[in-house]
């Protein structure tokens, strides 16, 4: 068998050598010119001008682009198209693209496009900053949105208890290790091929087409692996097509446009910062009755994603509990501040980690073990089962998920032996706590849930596969030359996968909220077996014996008691004109979402996990360290489980970065990203893995038809880390009254740990 196996990534080799090919890598055609932008240098203005001579005169600039020059929309928004690519009138947030300059080498082009200050005439208008103050003055990317079940407030005033909370959690960069890229080649008769790092190869292609007003065939988009995605080259990858593709077919000469990180991260927005506000109802038992809440999202300064962003997050405030009144009101704040998009999770991160803080605070005010109110809560199997938005949860096992995780972490006696420690530790503080993830799994917008693939089968028994999907690392193309392989009953280095192309697969979604090996897998599958059928009918024909009992395996083909080796049985296949190759295709089913009352089913399936992190804090410095991570991982049953641990320990330390170190930190008065480089934004490294890190799959069967009954593994173990967050948290009330709530902000940073050690303290001594 191929599929289930631990099989390394199919660059693997090709990573670790340095061999493998992005898209800055490609030789250069010649004639190739570069381009760099010219970012606004005010959060918020008129744009009166731009002095292009100036620009123009620099030493080896070529040509200088912009909003005027772009020939059809002047636009790359993935749904509410309110994202120019060039500022055009109104300059929207400190970094936003306003022209082009293109040059002969890469240098000169960011020489002159670094006169940005001097030659944009501007008049400043006030900045709108924060997600709060665009709230309050309700200036939205979209309307608020609202998901309710039952009567919440009246639910809340029949509670035994109720609490208050609110909590302020922070966004983050995706920070992929290749950065936004793309280099676009004039092809005959108009035409244009577009190598993009991208998760999107469809959307480059129709947005360039739009923005250069030519039909989508003229447009090739490919991209055969980014150097990382993680959301942030779903939608945001389009400025940089359209800028290298419109100065490519003006020039009529190859251009390359790759910004360096700052102004990546000045340009691109990024996972959406939060403030929630709550009031919760909950009886003895800690079981809540009622719950309002609202989220305010920092959305940017236009839509991008944020209205399904937003519905991610409404629809995972449940995360694995059933709250039988519920009002969740979503907020997407317009601000002078880059446009925020996807970001493994989507929005669902922070809707979760809103209610695991709501049921944290219930705890420690009844004095109850967290765990024990959790699962108090947690959704029921025949019962207590329906999310807030009306989809039946038929899939749940967070209940032993969570019981066999308890038990090999030995949650109960650290819990004691952590008491003992804290009670004659007066600095160091330990904390300790257990987290359930539940995450639906499909696009919250039910066309995407769609997938094309190509199989070709060559006459020496070799196969080419090609699906829809990107590559960004998380092992697609492993996990689709499995099943192919599987298929087939071939040798898995029979099967090579080769780059994404839109002139292979057409009308492809966006390799994102976790469906690629779902959607394309199953697509891919689709092309094997009518091949597989192809061949088996030509077998039996040859060999005698039925159709039916003609078996692939092993590299052969079993076909009337004999053996054929299959690279044997292709040739003969061929010369019978047997069609060797085939397209597939696969399309999620029983999907359905209302939009505007956010009701239906939106998710195929769901996908569990649950992790337990000990922490240890310092609170005199706020330095802290996670001793010790447990997880336990649902992917049903897993089709590569070397690939599938990657993916769970990798999200869970993404997620850990985004709640404790990663802080992004915008000047109050100029609105300018102070932290667009690594000097100044924290990413996790290798060193901050726990040093006892344990990692299982919780191995089940998807109970939904999926490729091989697989899950999703992508984004969902990213909301695994919510349990150092909460374990600092944990050791942060451990220095006063355990009643009190620690005021602990996210990132968790020294001086956020600090700060709320400082509160607990004060607290407690005025109680
Ligand atoms: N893993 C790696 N190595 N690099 C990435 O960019 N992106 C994540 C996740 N894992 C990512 C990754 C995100 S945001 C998503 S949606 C999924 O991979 C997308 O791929 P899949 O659907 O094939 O799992
Ligand atoms: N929905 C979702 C989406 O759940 N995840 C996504 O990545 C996405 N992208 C675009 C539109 N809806
Ligand atoms: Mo992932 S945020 O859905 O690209």
């Amino acid at each position: 068998p191929v599929v289930g196996t631990a099989r390394p990534h199919e660059s693997a080799h090709l990573h670790v050598a340095g061999a493998a090919p992005y898209v800055d890598d490609i030789a250069e055609v010649q004639g190739t010119l570069h381009a760099a932008l010219g970012l606004s240098p005010v959060a918020h203005g008129r744009l009166l001008g731009i002095d292009l001579d100036t620009l123009r005169a620099q030493p080896g600039v070529v040509a200088v682009f912009s909003a005027a020059d772009i020939p059809g929309a002047n636009e790359c928004g993935p749904i509410v198209h309110d994202d120019p690519i060039l500022a055009d009138g109104v300059l929207h947030y400190l970094g936003q693209p306003v022209f082009a300059v293109i040059a002969t080498d890469r240098l000169a082009a960011r020489r002159a496009a670094a006169l940005a200050k001097q030659v944009i005439r501007h008049e400043a208008l006030p900045p709108v900053l924060t997600a709060l103050d665009g709230h309050a003055k309700q200036q939205y990317v979209v309307p608020p949105m609202h998901l309710k079940r039952g009567d919440a407030s009246a639910a809340l005033a029949a509670s035994e208890q109720r609490v208050s909370g609110s909590f302020s959690l922070g966004g983050q960069e995706q920070f992929y290790l290749e950065g936004q890229i793309s280099y676009a080649i004039p092809q005959e008769d108009g035409g244009l091929l577009v190598h993009c790092s991208t998760q999107h190869p469809t959307e480059m292609q129709h947005t360039v087409a739009h923005a250069l007003k030519l039909g989508a065939h003229r447009v090739q988009v490919v991209c055969r692996r980014m150097g990382g995605g993680f959301g942030g080259k779903e939608s945001q990858s389009a400025l940089f097509a359209c800028v290298a593709a419109l100065a490519a077919a003006k020039l009529k000469r190859p251009v390359k446009l790759r910004p360096d990180r700052d102004d990546d991260m000045l340009i691109t927005g990024r996972r959406h910062g939060f403030e929630f506000q709550w009031e919760v109802g909950h009886d003895a038992e800690g079981r809540i009755t009622g719950v309002e809440i609202d989220l305010v999202a920092n959305a940017g300064f236009s839509a991008d994603l944020s209205p399904p962003v937003m519905t991610r997050a409404l629809c995972h405030f449940d995360n694995a509990y059933w709250l039988p009144a519920v009002a969740a009101h979503g907020y997407c704040a317009r601000t002078n501040t880059q446009s925020n998009t996807a970001f493994r999770g989507f929005g669902g991160p922070q809707g979760a980690l809103a209610i695991e803080m709501i049921l944290d605070d219930v705890a420690r005010g009844l004095g109850k073990d967290p765990l024990d109110v959790r699962r108090a809560n947690f959704y029921g199997t025949s019962e207590c089962n329906v999310t807030p938005y009306g989809q039946v949860v038929r899939d749940n096992i967070i209940e032993p998920l969570v019981a066999r995780l308890e038990e090999s972490c030995d949650y109960r006696a650290r819990r004691t032996q952590i008491a003992a420690f804290n009670a004659t530790s007066p600095v160091l503080k330990r904390g300790l706590a257990l987290t359930p993830v539940k995450f639906g799994i499909s696009f919250n917008v039910a066309h995407f849930n769609q997938a094309g693939a190509l199989v070709h089968v060559y006459t020496d028994g070799t196969i080419l596969a090609n699906h829809g999907g990107t590559e960004m690392g998380q092992g697609l193309n492993t996990k689709v030359a499995m099943v192919v392989a599987h298929e087939l009953g071939v040798r898995l280095d029979r099967v090579r996968v080769t780059a994404t192309d839109t002139h292979k697969v057409a009308n492809t979604s966006a390799t994102a909220a976790s469906t690629g090996s779902d959607l394309n897998g199953k697509a891919a599958q689709d092309a094997a077996k009518q091949i597989k059928h192809r061949l088996a009918g030509f077998a039996a024909g040859k060999h005698g014996g039925a159709v039916e009992d003609v078996r692939f395996g092993n590299d052969r083909v079993l076909v009337n008691g004999l053996s054929v080796p299959f690279d044997e049985l292709v040739q003969q296949a061929y010369f019978a004109r047997v069609q060797l190759w085939s397209d597939g295709f696969y399309a999620t089913p029983g999907l359905h979402w209302d939009r505007e009352k956010l009701q239906g089913n939106p998710f195929f399936y769901f996908a569990y996990g649950a992790a337990c992190s000990e922490v240890v804090i310092d609170t005199l410095s706020g330095e802290w360290k996670l001793t010790r991570a447990d997880v336990l991982h649902d992917v049903g049953q897993s089709l590569n489980p070397a690939i599938d641990i990657g993916q769970v320990e990798g999200a869970f330390i993404q997620g850990m970065g985004w709640l404790t170190t990663e802080e992004l930190w915008w000047h109050p008065q100029s609105g300018k990203l102070m932290t667009h480089a690594p000097s100044t934004y924290k990413i996790p490294t290798a060193n901050d893995c726990p040093a006892d890190f344990r990692v299982a799959l919780y191995d089940t069967q998807n109970p939904a038809d999926t490729i091989h009954r697989s899950k999703a593994v992508g984004e969902p173990p990213l909301l695994l880390p919510f349990s150092v967050f909460l374990a600092i948290r944990d050791a942060v009330s451990a220095v006063g009254d355990h009643k009190v709530n620690p005021p602990l902000r996210a990132p968790s940073t020294p001086e956020a740990i600090l700060d709320a050690v400082d509160a607990v303290r004060a607290a407690t001594a005025e109680a």
